[in-house]
C-alpha cells in the first residue's frame, strides 16, 4: 500500500489525500510536521515540505501537484485531467492559483488562529490576520468571475476542482466562510465539491481532530 507522508491540516496533503479517495485507492498516512524536518525526510523531500508519495517498491516523490500527474500516469482510473487540451491547460493553471496566489493569501488567517495558539501557544498576530482578510476579496472575484454552475472546468470533476477547493477548508477552520450574496457562485461552487464523498470524509475527520 503507498505511504503518504504528511499531515492532514495541509491543503497540498488535502489535494493528494482527495485524490487518492477519488481514485479509490488506499494509503497510508504517515503523519509528518513541517517543522523540524528529519534528515531522512529531507532526502525524500528537497524542498522540506510535505507531502510525499512512498510507493511500496521505494520510489518517492514530493510536490502535490507531481504527485497528482504520477497517479494520473500509474492509477488513471477515473482521469483527473481534462482530455480537451485548452481545459487541461485550465485546470493546471487553476491549480497553479490556488496552490499559490489562493494558499499565501488564505494560509496566514489559518496559521495565525489555529496553528499558532495550538502548536506555538502564541497568540494570533492580528495585524497579519486583517491584512489577510484585506487581500482576500480580490482573489474571491477572480475565482467567482471564473466559476460557473458545474465543475471548475469542462463537464467532469478534475484536479481544478480538487486544488481550489482544498485550501478554503483551511479558511474555514480559521472561521471564515466565503458569503453567498457576495460571491454566489464560488460559494455554491464549495458546497457541491465539499459534499463529494472525498472531500466531506476529510473535512469529517479534520473538525473533529480541531474539536479535540
Ligand atoms: N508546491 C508544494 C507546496 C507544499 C507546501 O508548501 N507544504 C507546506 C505545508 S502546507 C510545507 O511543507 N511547508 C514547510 C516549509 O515551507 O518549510 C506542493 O504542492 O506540495
Amino acid at each position: 500500500m503507498p505511504k503518504l507522508h504528511g499531515a492532514n491540516a495541509s491543503p497540498f496533503v488535502r489535494k493528494v489525500r482527495v485524490a487518492l479517495a477519488e481514485k479509490n485507492l488506499p494509503y497510508e498516512l504517515v503523519p509528518v510536521v513541517p517543522f523540524n524536518l528529519s534528515a531522512e525526510f529531507k532526502r525524500m523531500s528537497p524542498l522540506g515540505k510535505i507531502p510525499v508519495l512512498e510507493e511500496d517498491d521505494g520510489y518517492t516523490l514530493p510536490d502535490s501537484s507531481c504527485i497528482l500527474a504520477y497517479l494520473e500516469r500509474t492509477r488513471p482510473e477515473p482521469s483527473l485531467y481534462p482530455k480537451d487540451a485548452k481545459d487541461y491547460g485550465r485546470a493546471l493553471f487553476l491549480e497553479e492559483y490556488a496552490d499559490t496566489r489562493v494558499v499565501e493569501t488564505f494560509g496566514p488567517v489559518f496559521f495565525e488562529r489555529v496553528i499558532k495558539p495550538r502548536f506555538f501557544k502564541q497568540e494570533p498576530d492580528q495585524a497579519r490576520v486583517e491584512e489577510a482578510l484585506g487581500k482576500a476579496p480580490a482573489v474571491l472575484d477572480w475565482l467567482e468571475s471564473q466559476l460557473g454552475d458545474g465543475p471548475a472546468v469542462g463537464a467532469r470533476f478534475s484536479i481544478a476542482d480538487i486544488a481550489i477547493a482544498s485550501p478554503f477548508v483551511n479558511w474555514m477552520h480559521g472561521g471564515e466562510r466565503v458569503d453567498a450574496a457576495r460571491w454566489p457562485k464560488l460559494a455554491a461552487f464549495l458546497e457541491r465539491t465539499w459534499s463529494r464523498p472525498s472531500f466531506k470524509a476529510l473535512i469529517e475527520e479534520e473538525q473533529k481532530m480541531w474539536a479535540s
